[in-house]
Order: C-alpha cells, then sequence, then structure tokens
C-alpha cells in the first residue's frame, strides 16, 4: 500500500493522480518500480516503447517465461489501484519466493501505456511486447500538438526502434495479470477475489461536428447550425440505443466546444464515442446503429458529421488452463471461486496476440474506479498477494508452454 501511494505522488496534477504516457513523471514511475524490482532479486531495464521490464532467470538461464505485469499510466484524476496493484503485487510476490529456483524464468512488466489517455490510441505498451504495434501511430499527436515519435525522443527512446519491444512467442509461457474488478459483483458477494473468464471488446470513434458559429444575440433559432445541439442529441441517441441492448454500453466521455464562449454560437463540436459488449457481433451492430442515427441526426440539422474510428479490440477470452491453476490457487487460500467477466479493457487484451493470457481480480469498494475514490483495503491486498504467489509459485507451463 505504501508502494502504491509513492507511485500516486507521480502525477501530472498537484492535487490527485494523472500519469500518462512518456511524461517527466512516467520516467520517474519506471525509476522507482525498477529499484523496486531490483530489490526483489529481478533484473531491471526499459524496453524500447519505454514499459520497465524485470526478470528473474528460472533455474537456468534463458528459459521461457510467465509474464505478469499490468499499467502505469492512469486515467485523468484517477483512483491509484488501477493498473498499479498489479505492477506492485507481481513485484512483492516474487520478492517473496526468495531464492527458490522455478522451471521457468519469470518477468513482470510495468506497462508505460494502457489508457491510451495522452494520444487517444490505448495499450501502446503492451501492444509493443506483444509485436501488434503499429508504426503508424507514431504520428498521433497529444493535446499540445505533439507526435508521439517526439515525445518517445524526448523519453530517451528511439521510435525507429520500438519493434525492438517485441517478444517471441516461444519465449514467453503466457501472460497473466491481477488487477482491480472495477465493478461491484465481487463486493456483492462477499469474495476478495474473482477468476476472469473473458474480456468484453470495445471499439472507440471520434465524431466531428461541424456546423456555423454565429452571434448568440442575433441568429434567429430556426436559421442556426449549432455543432453542440447536433451533438447533445447524438449523446442521447447512444445512450438509448445502448440501454435497448443487454450488456451492452457506450459512453460519450470527452466533449470539446468551439469556440467556445458563451455569446457565440458553437461552430465544431468533438466527442469520444466508447462502444463495449461481450459479444463482438453486438457491439458492432451497436456502433454502427449509434453512427447511423447519429448521422440522421446531423443530416437534420444541416450539420456535418465525420466519424473515425480511433480504437478497435475484440473480446478476449481467458486461457481455460491458467484459469484453473488461478482457480486452484484461490480455492488453496480458503476461498471460494467465484468465475467472472471484465467490462474494462486490459493490457490482456493485447498480450492475447503473443501468449494465452488470464487474469485475476480483487475485490474494490463499490466497484469504483476511474475515480479518485477508488479503494481497496489493505486485508485484501494481502489476500490477493497470497493468491497470485501461490499461483505463481505452483504455475505449470500448459499448452504452448514448455
Ligand atoms: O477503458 C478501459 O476499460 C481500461 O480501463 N483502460
Ligand atoms: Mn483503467
Ligand atoms: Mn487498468
Amino acid at each position: 500500500m505504501a508502494r502504491i501511494a509513492a507511485l500516486a505522488a507521480l502525477s501530472e496534477q498537484p492535487d490527485g493522480l494523472t500519469r500518462t504516457y512518456l511524461t517527466p513523471q512516467h520516467q520517474q514511475a519506471n525509476e522507482l518500480v525498477a529499484g523496486w524490482m531490483q530489490e526483489a532479486g529481478l533484473h531491471a531495464r526499459i524496453d524500447a516503447a519505454g514499459n520497465v521490464v524485470g526478470r528473474r532467470e528460472g533455474r537456468e538461464p534463458g528459459l521461457p517465461c510467465l509474464m505478469l505485469g499490468s499499467h502505469l499510466d492512469s486515467v485523468r484524476n484517477a483512483g491509484v489501484y488501477d493498473g498499479m496493484l498489479g505492477v506492485v503485487t507481481a513485484i512483492e510476490c516474487v520478492a517473496a519466493l526468495g531464492d527458490t529456483p522455478l522451471p521457468f524464468a519469470i518477468e513482470i512488466v510495468g506497462f508505460g501505456d494502457e489508457e491510451g489517455v495522452r494520444f487517444q490510441a490505448t495499450m501502446l505498451g503492451s501492444r509493443a511486447v506483444a509485436g501488434t504495434f503499429d508504426p503508424a501511430l507514431l504520428d498521433l499527436t497529444d493535446r499540445d500538438g505533439v507526435p508521439m515519435r517526439e515525445a518517445m525522443a524526448r523519453f530517451g527512446l528511439d521510435p525507429t526502434r520500438i519493434g525492438e519491444a517485441a517478444r517471441r512467442r516461444e519465449d514467453v509461457l503466457a501472460y497473466v495479470e491481477y488487477h482491480i474488478e472495477q465493478g461491484p459483483v465481487l463486493e456483492d458477494e462477499g469474495l476478495p477475489v474473482g477468476v476472469v473468464t473473458a474480456i468484453n471488446g470495445q471499439a472507440r470513434f471520434r465524431l466531428t461536428f461541424e456546423g456555423m458559429a454565429g452571434h448568440a444575440g442575433t441568429v434567429p433559432m430556426g436559421l442556426r447550425r449549432d455543432a453542440l445541439a447536433a451533438a447533445a442529441e447524438c449523446v442521447l441517441v447512444a445512450e438509448r440505443l445502448a440501454g435497448e441492448r443487454p450488456q451492452a454500453v457506450a459512453t460519450v466521455g470527452q466533449a470539446s466546444v468551439s469556440p467556445g464562449a458563451t455569446n457565440v454560437i458553437p461552430g465544431a463540436v468533438v466527442l469520444s464515442l466508447d462502444v463495449r459488449a461481450p459479444d463482438d457481433g453486438v457491439r458492432d451492430a451497436l456502433a454502427a446503429d449509434i453512427l447511423a442515427a447519429c448521422e440522421a441526426t446531423c443530416a437534420k440539422r444541416n450539420v456535418r458529421l465525420a466519424c473515425e474510428r480511433t480504437h478497435q479490440l475484440g473480446s478476449c477470452a481467458c486461457a481455460p488452463w491458467l484459469r484453473g491453476q488461478l482457480a486452484a490457487a484461490v480455492a488453496a487460500e480458503g476461498h471460494p471461486v467465484r468465475e467472472l467477466p471484465s467490462g474494462a479493457g486490459h493490457d490482456a487484451m493485447a498480450m492475447a496476440a503473443l501468449a494465452d493470457v488470464a487474469m485475476l481480480f480483487l475485490r474494490c469498494e463499490r466497484g469504483i474506479s476511474h475515480h479518485p475514490a477508488e479503494a481497496i483495503t489493505a486485508e485484501d491486498a494481502a489476500i490477493g498477494a497470497r493468491v497470485f504467489a501461490r499461483f505463481i509459485a505452483g504455475f505449470t507451463a500448459g499448452r504452448g508452454g514448455a
């Protein structure tokens, strides 16, 4: 808990946690985590994408690894456990192994970007490790217009070498991530931990509305092309259409209004749209319906609409052989085994392109996450760590393993 507090202090904002990819705070977090990795007997390095990677050799050097990890970046004004708990706990669990020789190596990765806050493309760190990082992403800019390739150079990385962060399939036995649940299910059932069955897919879009700015006092209502009024109607359309499909969700979480003055009719608006569902077909159909309804709304209002897909990840199943080993560790620690899906996205989704993946969830207070009120208890943190440590110590490479 003290280490999480130390990481939470590395923030771009003075009163709360915001830490995004390739910032000085990311650099500081990497240094802190690398130090803890070294103390725990891991050899730590920063990879070509800015992830911090620690490695503990198995009973002989060079064996394929069990990869553990989560992310060190955050959303804006975040909770402090999302991502960080998984990294800090994995280090603690490896430290607890002491010198015990294992028939596999262990690597822990603190991914530099999962949330995608700075460049609007998510899981940049895990995609680089999985070998699915598209170099075209390097041209994305942050809100100050800084391209990712330049941010990388400022961070001390060579953007032309990002491919070197990619790992070979034969070197990774599995990727297993420990994370807070970010939902209310475990708390509701009085259970400290849960084993994830699958991670819901997600699709994200940027919607740009172009109307006509004008004088708020002189242009009659019937002659306006108000971009914000059109966008507002589209937000409600997304809410209504998602509500009609069980388990599907749609969120508009960002809106920017131009020129943004009390006495000016909004001329342009940019919205983000995030659409998720356990079934990729349901999600795609919902996204198509929302975008079609937005087009119709804008046509009626004589506002131009441009839709751009910024992100797409298919739903991701956790490997049964890994789920079984996590469940065995939960049971051996004396807790009921509860399996549940994840509505939140995780690095494991990107890592599934490289290796079989699985996740262990820890109960969090009232399911609150992506909010400063995110909370867990120290007692639960200890329970989760014991389960995870037991899983690691007993890990046996299965399908795809050595
Ligand atoms: O948005 C997500 O699901 C994740 O927390 N980045
Ligand atoms: Mn998150
Ligand atoms: Mn997370």
